[in-house]
């Protein structure tokens, strides 16, 4: 060995020496310990956050992926994500069967700084509760009828679990909560990821096998409550239970809360309509309506006090359509409606729901084979039930009982 080329080896070796000063390399590490990458997910306030999020499976949001489905299976949680691969109601671009795996490819950078969520002061995968990505309920792209039944037993499982967590204490009182449920038993709650409209009208079959009949906050440029006749014009029984439809049969079935007094609510309005008759058909269906252009006169604050003021502090069902988001901002969907609301003014009023008992939701019509490079939608989606999820994490489904 020449003498330049062993004194190189030397300095080398010092160098390596000298950047490891100051770290604690003394501690013996198990063998299977990696420090970086692959940091745990949700680490605590003030500790590492930027791991390699892009790397590994993908779940919602780096959660746990758990096998929840099917008879042996038991694990308790507290909120579960759950897809729902499903297209074949859709009236224009098919393909929101892909819509869960393009969301969960969209949720890969939520957590990349930690996941607190700042304007609502909580981080929602660390607040003590138990979340899981259940992965997708089975669903056959051959039978919508078949399909649709897939759907509600999938949902209906996982319903009736019992809860990872107790219901705990009200924290103003420290009175024991009770369950808000119809049945009185303390359920876990279910995120779906759509799959386009149709899964709704399972979905809402199952809460009500806990909650009865139910208000709902529905995100939708469109309606969804029309008359078979008119939408679609129902050649055939199965026809006739489509996207724009299944509000419809959900009032028929008696799923959804209709009274002066008890009413639920859509947001973000904007399609063309058959004509008025539409309105009055939706009226009919229980449905308060706020207009997508009500945001240039009443803005995120009117639309939030709207929206509180209809459900008051009832059990009420989250369903959010992407196409309520403005193309521009979320282009990837079935039945794109311009002059929507900007992802920044959704989110606003999702967080503007904070308190309300929200008992389940999901996400609906993400067709990402429409999307930018960029994964906008995906992102937006991923994004919004990061929102939702924040909210639920805070408010437990519970009351106490005034003497
Ligand atoms: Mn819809």
């Amino acid at each position: 060995m020449q003498l330049t080329s062993a004194f190189t080896l030397l300095a080398t070796l010092v160098s390596v020496v000298v950047a490891h000063e100051g770290h604690d390399h003394d501690m013996q590490m198990p063998l299977d310990y990696v420090k970086f990458p692959y940091q745990a997910a949700y680490p605590g306030d003030n500790e590492v956050t930027a791991d390699s999020i892009f790397s590994g499976i993908t779940t919602f949001a780096k959660l746990p992926w758990v096998k929840c489905l099917g008879k042996e299976r038991t694990e308790a949680f507290d909120i579960a994500f759950i897809g729902a691969p499903f297209d074949t109601g859709t009236s224009y671009r098919p393909g929101a069967r892909f819509g869960p795996a393009g969301i969960r490819a969209g949720s890969r950078r939520l957590t990349l700084y930690g996941g607190y969520n700042v304007p609502l002061a909580v981080n929602p995968f660390m607040a003590g509760l138990k979340l899981v990505d259940c992965g997708d309920i089975p669903v056959t792209p051959y039978d919508n009828k078949y399909a649709i039944q897939q759907i509600e037993d999938g949902h209906k499982e996982l319903l009736h679990r019992p809860t990872f967590s107790p219901l705990g204490n009200d924290t103003l009182t420290g009175k024991p909560l009770v369950p808000i449920s119809a049945d009185g038993k303390h359920h876990p709650r279910i995120i779906t990821l759509g799959g386009d409209h149709t899964i709704v009208l399972p979905l809402l079959r199952s809460i009500h096998s806990a909650y009865g009949a139910i208000s709902v906050i529905h995100f939708d440029s469109h309606l969804d409550t029309w008359k078979p006749e008119v939408f679609g014009g129902a050649p055939s029984q199965q026809a006739a239970i489509n996207h724009g439809t299944y509000f419809y049969w959900a009032s028929q079935e008696g799923l959804i809360s209709n009274g002066s007094s008890i009413a639920s609510i859509h947001g973000a309005i904007r399609t063309t309509l058959s004509g008025p008759a539409d309105y009055a058909n939706d009226d009919a269906s229980g449905f308060q309506r706020i207009e997508a252009r009500e945001i240039d006169t009443i803005g995120t604050a009117g639309i939030i006090k709207k929206i509180r003021e209809t459900v008051g502090d009832r059990p009420v069902y989250l369903s959010i359509d992407i196409d309520s988001i403005d193309p521009a901002f979320a282009p990837a969907t079935g039945t794109p409606e311009t002059g929507g609301w900007s992802t920044r003014e959704l989110r606003t009023i999702l967080r503007g729901l904070d308190g309300l008992h929200i008992v389940s939701a999901d996400i609906v019509e993400v067709a990402p084979a429409y999307d930018t490079n960029a994964e906008l939608t995906t992102m937006a989606a991923a994004d919004v039930l990061y929102e939702v999820v924040s909210v639920m994490a805070k408010t437990p489904l519970g009351k106490i009982i005034v003497d």
